[in-house]
């Protein structure tokens, strides 16, 4: 009995596999998040959870809950990344006074940078392509808010 349900769930496991290789084989599919998705909860003052680990190479969205009653974004400086789409759930006016003006482009990779804001009750995302292996420090760069906990790390392996 049990071993007939398993092998079951095998064939459709097999069949899920199958069609999620034939869709990573689409090249270009821009538009579509694709890849994992990490979700990032925001409190006032806090995230959830503090450490997140993404794959090198491999795209990856990032999606900020926001739960509080303020805004909140997810911020990460200095991280190598590609393929950056940004969906913000607010235009924000960027809090720490960092890459204002579209800047967050140049520099080129080494100095890329991740932003993604999200108002009070709602979710942001942003999807990238970690560029190479290694730790980097996020954060909310809401005045006051990374000083009050607002921090975490970016594990990238
Ligand atoms: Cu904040």
């Amino acid at each position: 009995m049990s071993r007939i349900s398993m092998v079951g769930i095998g064939g459709v496991l097999a069949l899920s596999a199958l069609l999620v290789g034939c869709r990573g084989t689409v090249p270009g599919a821009a538009g579509s998040p694709g890849g994992d998705a990490v979700t990032v909860v925001a409190t006032d003052l806090a995230f959830q959870p503090k450490e997140i680990r993404v794959a090198a190479s491999q795209r990856v969205t990032v999606r900020l809950q926001n739960k509080g009653k303020l805004l909140h974004d997810w911020t990460v400086e200095q991280v190598p990344v590609s393929a950056v789409e940004t969906r913000d759930s607010d235009n924000h006016p960027m809090g720490g006074g960092i890459m204002s003006g579209g800047g967050m482009m140049s520099g080129g990779v080494g100095s890329a940078a991740l932003h993604v804001a999200s108002n009070a009750g709602q979710t942001a995302e942003v999807t990238f392509v970690p560029g190479q292996a290694g730790e980097f420090t996020f954060y909310c760069s809401v005045p006051g808010h990374r000083q009050a906990g607002m921090e975490g790390r970016l594990i990238v392996e």
